[in-house]
C-alpha cells in the first residue's frame, strides 16, 4: 500500500496587491500562505506518507526570490523519507531561467522537466508517476494524443496541471476521458475549489484561498493505494476561509439591531479566524444610516475581517409619496401595489424595488 498528500495552487510569495481587503490582513495572508505549505510538509513527515504530490503553482514567478526558493527547498529537504513530486503549472513554469533551476534538490525530491509528459520509476515503491510541467504561461496541448502506456503490473499515477472545466481553455485543456485511461490516480492542479470526480481523479484546491472568489473549505488530498484500489478524501486545512452571509433585514430594525445581528451571524470561533463578506439585503428603514465603512470599523474586535455590501432599497414614505405623485407613474404604481396587499412580503419588496428604480429615473 502507498500512502499520499496532493496539494498545488499554493501560490507562495503572492503579494495580493489587488484584493479588496486591508493591508496588513494581506500581509498576514502572504505569511500564511507559508506557514500553509510549511504544515502540510509537516503532515507529510509526520503521518510518514510515501509521496507528497505537488501540482503546480507553487509559487508566484513574479514575486519569487532566490532566497524563497531555498526556503521551499530546506523544507522539503527535512521530509526525507517521503517522495516529493513536482510538476510546474502556469505561474511557476519551468523554462531556462526559472528559479527550479537554480538551487541543488536533494534526490528524494522529484520535479518534471518540460517537454511533454515524462514517466519516472519509484522501483522501492511500485510506483509510476507521469508527470506534466509548463514551459509557458499558456498551453493548448492535447495531452491525451501523447500519453504513454500504462504499466498495469505497476501502480500509475499522473501529477498535471491543466483545465478540465473548459474545452477551450488556453489553460491546457483536458478531457474527463482521462479518468478512464486506467490511472490509479490523477492529481490535478489549476482549478482552486477542491473538486473530487472519482475515487481516481481530483483537484486538490488551493490549500489556503486567496480572496472571496474562494468561498469555503480548503484543503488538501490525503490518500491511500492497494490492491483493492484507491481511496481518497478531502481534509479541510486552510487556517481561514473567506465566506460570505448574506443579512435580511426589514423597515423595523434600527442601526442597533442591524449591528446585532451581524455580530452574531457566526460563532465567535469562526467570526475571528475567517475573512466575511456580508451582503444586506431587504428594505432599510429610512431614518437608518447605513454607513458600510463606519459598520465594519465597528464590528472590528467581533470579526477578523469584515466587508459588507448594501443590497437593500429604503422604505419609502409611501402617502407622502403618492399624495404628491397622484397623476404620475410613481403614483400609479404604489396604487397598483397596494391593491395587490403589501402584507405580503414579495409584493412589498417588489414595492420598494421599483420604487427606487422609479425615484432614481
Ligand atoms: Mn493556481
Amino acid at each position: 500500500m502507498i500512502r499520499f498528500i496532493h496539494t498545488g495552487d499554493l501560490h507562495l510569495g503572492l503579494q495580493f496587491k489587488d484584493v479588496a481587503f486591508h493591508r496588513d490582513k494581506a500581509e498576514n495572508r502572504r505569511l500564511e500562505l507559508w506557514n500553509t505549505f510549511e504544515r502540510i510538509v509537516y503532515k507529510a513527515i509526520e503521518d510518514d506518507v510515501d509521496f507528497l504530490f505537488i501540482a503546480g503553482d507553487l509559487f508566484e514567478e513574479e514575486y519569487f526570490t532566490l532566497g524563497d526558493m531555498k526556503r521551499v527547498r530546506d523544507n522539503l529537504a527535512k521530509a526525507s523519507d517521503v517522495r516529493t513530486i513536482i510538476t510546474a503549472g502556469n505561474h511557476d513554469p519551468l523554462r531556462g531561467n526559472s528559479l527550479y533551476n537554480r538551487v541543488d534538490w536533494p534526490e528524494y525530491v522529484t520535479i518534471f522537466a518540460a517537454g511533454g509528459i515524462e514517466k519516472k520509476e519509484f522501483v522501492d515503491k511500485g510506483v509510476l508517476v507521469y508527470g506534466y510541467s509548463w514551459d509557458t504561461v499558456e498551453n493548448r496541448e492535447d495531452i491525451l494524443e501523447e500519453l504513454p502506456d500504462l504499466d498495469e503490473k505497476r501502480i500509475n499515477i499522473l501529477i498535471i496541471h491543466g483545465d478540465l472545466l473548459d474545452r477551450n481553455s488556453v489553460y491546457l485543456p483536458l478531457d474527463r476521458n482521462l479518468d478512464k485511461v486506467g490511472f490509479d490516480y490523477i492529481g490535478l492542479g489549476h482549478i482552486h475549489k477542491p473538486t473530487i470526480y472519482s475515487n481516481t481523479m481530483a483537484y486538490c484546491g488551493s490549500p489556503e484561498p486567496l480572496d472571496f472568489g474562494e468561498i469555503g473549505p480548503r484543503g488538501i488530498i490525503e490518500g491511500t493505494i492497494d490492491e483493492n484500489g484507491t481511496n481518497i478524501e478531502f481534509t479541510p486545512f486552510s487556517k481561514r476561509m473567506f465566506l460570505e452571509r448574506r443579512l435580511e433585514i426589514d423597515e423595523d430594525m434600527g442601526y442597533v439591531d442591524i449591528m446585532d445581528e451581524l455580530k452574531t451571524i457566526d460563532e465567535e470561533s469562526e467570526r475571528t479566524i475567517n475573512l466575511y463578506r456580508v451582503i444586506l439585503k431587504g428594505v432599510v428603514n429610512r431614518d437608518v444610516n447605513l454607513d458600510l465603512e463606519d459598520m465594519a470599523r465597528d464590528l472590528g474586535e467581533y470579526f477578523y475581517y469584515i466587508e459588507l455590501i448594501d443590497e437593500t432599497t429604503m422604505d419609502y414614505d409611501l402617502e407622502a409619496l403618492e399624495a404628491a405623485n397622484r397623476d404620475n407613474i410613481v403614483g400609479y404604481f404604489i396604487r397598483e401595489m397596494k391593491d395587490r396587499g403589501l402584507e405580503d412580503r414579495l409584493t412589498r419588496d417588489a414595492l420598494y424595488i421599483g420604487l427606487d428604480v422609479l425615484m432614481k429615473g
